[in-house]
Parts: structure tokens; C-alpha cells; sequence
């Protein structure tokens, strides 16, 4: 599940999800700004490590494009290690890249071996063995085709991705279905079926060839709802009574601060 927070990941974590995805997208809507290269990687990472810190389950980080070129992915693939992360996903957009679910977004990628390149370096630049480097493809974003996308997902696998992403916003999933049956399957494939909901994990799981699913957006897209029904009825009201049921309770935000430990560390330690 994505998460743009601590608490959307506790609450993720809650629901049984088995691990976050720390969404570009959530974290640029969080702050107010379109995802399109603004929030720095210090400004991610600050948040992964405080997400990291409140979690138990693993955090795959969406490095967009890896800040830069070959040696900015070195870089980034450390320090998002050191932050937390269980797993990293680069794409082959150019930087500054644009959200791909954008309408006519302009979807302009770097030449498949120079992405081949930023994946060996993510790959050489990992401290921990187990550290999982997932290569995204947006070829079929582009519009550039399955082959295209086979081609590059294939290379990217050579390259020495665990896993590739093939990121598609076709509402209809025979596109997807399309590259996953002609998929050798030499890594496993990760899919964010936003634009094609009805792909749900037991299809994914059908194919044999999908490792993992990302349920990209709908932390931030849950907040928005729910806050914009929240705030309306309170403004039309001019009183917080009607809304009251509908939202949760202090004791349930107390609850997910720890207060109780607080109190119990408060009788400990406080003379
Ligand atoms: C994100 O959540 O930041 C993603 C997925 O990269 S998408 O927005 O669909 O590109
Ligand atoms: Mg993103």
C-alpha cells in the first residue's frame, strides 16, 4: 500500500498490508506540489526514515528517475538504504520526470543502456545483499509499445534488476496482459494496476509472473476524501456535531501516538 507518512503506513501496516510503497506521488501531494522532480531526495528520505522508524514491514522507495545520472543512483541507493528502505525503484524517465498517470503528460525516456547503467550502479552501490533493485520501465507510458517495453525490461533484467516494474496507464488490462504473457520470466514483474483496477491480486497471481503489487495512490487519495467531506460538512453545518461519528475518535489517534506508553514511561521514569 502506498504511504505518504508515518501514520498512513502504521495505519497500512494495521490493515495487514506486508509492505509500503513510499509513493513520489503521495509524497508530492502531501506537500502540495505536482509530481514532477520538486520534492528533494532529502526531503523523501527525511520522511521514509520517519515512516521506517514507526513500521515493522519492509519500504520499497520510489526514487523517480535516481536524482540524476549513473553516480546520483549510487549515491541515492546508500542513503535510502541507510534511511530504512527495503527495496529501491528507479525509472528510465529523463529527469525531471512527470507523474505518468498525467494526461498528455510529456513521457520522455533515456536510452535503454545508459538505464542499463544506472541499474549495474544501483545494483554495485548496495550494502546489503539483500537490498532489492527494481528497474521500472515506462515504455508502454510513452506509448512506445510491448516490444519496446520487452526489450527494455529484458535489458534491464540483464543489467541486473531483481525485478522490473512495467508500468502501463491503459484502462484496459489486456496491455498489461499482453507483456506479461510474452514475459520469459526471468525476473518477477511489479504492476500498479491504478488505471486498471480490476487487475486484483488474484489475476496478478494467475499469471505466475507478478512478484508484487502496488496499490500506488490510494493512501493520499483516501486522505483527500475523506477530509474534503469532513471539513465541507463542518463549514455547512458551522458546528463539528453531525461530523462527529464520521470521523475517528481522539482516543483512537491517542491510541496511534502511544499515549498509553507514555503514561506507563511517565509512572516509570518521572521522580
Ligand atoms: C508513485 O506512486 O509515485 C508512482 C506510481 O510512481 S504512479 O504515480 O502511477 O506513476
Ligand atoms: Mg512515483
Amino acid at each position: 500500500m502506498a504511504t505518504h507518512s508515518p501514520l498512513s503506513g502504521m495505519l497500512a501496516e494495521e490493515a495487514g498490508f506486508e509492505a509500503l510503497w513510499a509513493s513520489g506521488f503521495e509524497f508530492s501531494a502531501l506537500m502540495g506540489l505536482p509530481d514532477i522532480s520538486l520534492v528533494s531526495m532529502t526531503q523523501h528520505l527525511d520522511m521514509l526514515r520517519a515512516i521506517a522508524g514507526r513500521v515493522g514491514i519492509p519500504l520499497v522507495a520510489d526514487l523517480d528517475t535516481g536524482f540524476g545520472n549513473a553516480l546520483n543512483v549510487r549515491h541515492a541507493v546508500v542513503e535510502y538504504e541507510r534511511a530504512g528502505a527495503a527495496a529501491v525503484v528507479i525509472e528510465d524517465k529523463q529527469f525531471p520526470k512527470v507523474s505518468s498517470l498525467t494526461p498528455d503528460g510529456r513521457q520522455e525516456l533515456v536510452r535503454t543502456e545508459e538505464f542499463q547503467g544506472k541499474v549495474e550502479a544501483a545494483r554495485d552501490a548496495r550494502r546489503r545483499v539483500e537490498t532489492v533493485i527494481i528497474a521500472r520501465t515506462e515504455a508502454l507510458i510513452a506509448g512506445l509499445g510491448i516490444p519496446e517495453a520487452l526489450t527494455r525490461a529484458a535489458a534491464y533484467a540483464e543489467a541486473g534488476a531483481d525485478a522490473v516494474l512495467v508500468h502501463s496507464k491503459s484502462k484496459d488490462p489486456a496491455e498489461i496482459e499482453a507483456f506479461i504473457g510474452a514475459w520469459d520470466g526471468r525476473v518477477p514483474l511489479v504492476l500498479v494496476p491504478t488505471a486498471y483496477p480490476e487487475m486484483n491480486v488474484e489475476r496478478m497471481g494467475a499469471t505466475g509472473k507478478v512478484g508484487l503489487a502496488i496499490w500506488g495512490n490510494h493512501a493520499i487519495r483516501a486522505c483527500v476524501a475523506a477530509m474534503r467531506a469532513a471539513f465541507a460538512q463542518v463549514r455547512r453545518d458551522g458546528g463539528i456535531l453531525a461530523v462527529e461519528p464520521k470521523i475517528a475518535t481522539v482516543d483512537e489517534v491517542f491510541s496511534l501516538q502511544g499515549v498509553d506508553e507514555v503514561k506507563a514511561l511517565e509512572r516509570r521514569y518521572l521522580r
